[in-house]
């Protein structure tokens, strides 16, 4: 299912009328792979599908390299930027852990580096795992902030693991970027859909949406899970239960998802503090400027996208590579109830901004991982440029 799903996610947003992309998406995702795989490999669509999946991943996302597994005996951290990790500590099963590593690294920074770093859980998902963010300050009032989330949706690992590449060279190599910390307080959510992010790791590489139950019927139709980047209520718009199996189901109301409510009463919490607003998602490589509900630009487009050109020319100054720059409905499509979308439109941050990180669609989420360090590298960039824009005094 997972690989049809990916075949005709992008085609989703083209105008058709329904029945024939009802009728297309039966074809593609179970139609043709039945077919196929009956003939070639004698075996069932979901057997075929698994194994698959099992290989896709172990090429993305080689196995625990020995020294990570010695940091955690030095009471340090797991988190490497050679491979995708796992959210935190689960008890599987009696006998079987997945152990920590993006939520204990916030756990790590925040004990190894106490006069800077705090962690807060701003909530909890909707099966209960924290939603744990990062505020890096050193202190005092009235600094501009910049909020930067990851992981909003679930199969973009290149995201959290850019957000914490982002953090490790914020933090740990303070020392290269004192002004930056000296000016500008962070608030950094690596990863604002656990459930989501941990099920595309267990079960469907390819799962984009929260795991809530919401568009379930009580005789147990629907299906699980919201796109949490339709849920904002800003010009959200209503999806009928009929649609809660889509990718990109809205949701029963706007903030049905306790990930996307907590994340608004944050932000909103800090309304006037933080100045900048940073999803990271992937892919496509572009720097997506509100608005995304509608084709009109905001009035102040122009200083928007002034400032995201700084961003743009220092990511492409470090190895090449090619962003484009606009407006999400004029580079992709029109879609409402986006985060960068509520950040402008009601938390009113005037520098909001969607980045679709790599690739162009080559690997497309499925990145391997040996494009973390370059990704970082060159989104670090962006996020120094954009933050010095404010260390020097502008507003
Ligand atoms: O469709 C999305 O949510 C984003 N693209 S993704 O491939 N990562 O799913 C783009 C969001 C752009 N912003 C708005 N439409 N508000
Ligand atoms: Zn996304």
């Amino acid at each position: 299912m997972a690989l049809g799903n990916l075949l005709i996610d992008r085609w989703r947003q083209v105008r058709t009328p329904s029945f024939v992309k009802m009728l297309c998406a039966h074809l593609f995702t179970r139609i043709i792979p039945t077919l196929c795989c009956s003939v070639l490999y004698g075996s069932s669509f979901d057997s075929v599908v698994t194994k698959l999946q099992a290989t896709a991943i172990e090429s993305e996302n080689p196995p625990m390299e020995p020294e990570d597994e010695e940091w955690e005996n030095r009471g340090g951290h797991r988190l490497s930027w050679t491979r995708y990790h796992r959210h935190k500590d689960e008890q599987v099963s009696f006998t079987s852990l997945i152990v920590s590593d993006i939520d204990s690294y916030l756990d790590y920074l925040a004990y190894t580096y106490t006069d800077i770093c705090q962690t807060e859980i701003i909530g909890k998902s909707s099966q209960g795992r924290d939603l744990k963010l990062l505020k890096v300050s050193t202190g005092g009032k009235g600094k501009p902030a910049i909020w930067i989330d990851g992981g909003i949706h679930a199969r973009e690992w290149i995201s959290p693991a850019t957000v914490t590449y982002i953090l490790l060279h914020l933090v740990e190599f303070r020392d290269q970027h004192s002004e930056l910390l000296d000016s500008v307080d962070w608030y950094i959510l690596p990863l604002a859909n656990p459930d989501g992010y941990e099920y595309s790791h267990s079960t469907d590489r390819l799962w984009r949406k929260t795991r809530s139950r919401v568009g379930g019927s009580r005789r147990g139709s629907g299906c699980y899970g919201v796109d949490p980047n339709r849920n904002w209520d800003f010009h959200w718009a209503p999806g009928s239960p009929s649609d809660s199996c889509r990718e990109d189901f809205s949701g029963p109301r706007a903030f049905s998802e306790p990930e996307t409510r907590a994340m608004s009463e944050f932000i909103l919490s800090r309304q006037g503090e933080i100045k900048v607003y940073l999803t990271v998602h992937s892919y496509s490589q572009m720097w997506l400027v509100p608005w995304g509900y509608k084709e009109e630009k905001p009035r102040d487009y122009y200083e928007m996208y002034t400032l995201a050109e700084k961003g743009v020319e220092a990511l492409e100054a470090i190895r090449g590579t090619d962003y484009l720059l606009g407006t999400a409905a004029e580079l992709l499509y029109t879609a409402p109830g986006g985060s960068d979308d509520w950040a402008k439109g009601v938390a009113g941050i005037k520098y909001s901004y969607s980045i679709e990180l790599p690739d162009t669609g080559d690997y497309g989420f499925v990145l391997p991982a040996n494009q973390i360090e370059p990704v970082g590298q060159e989104t670090w960039a962006a996020v120094k440029a954009i933050a010095t824009h404010f260390a020097d005094g502008h507003n």
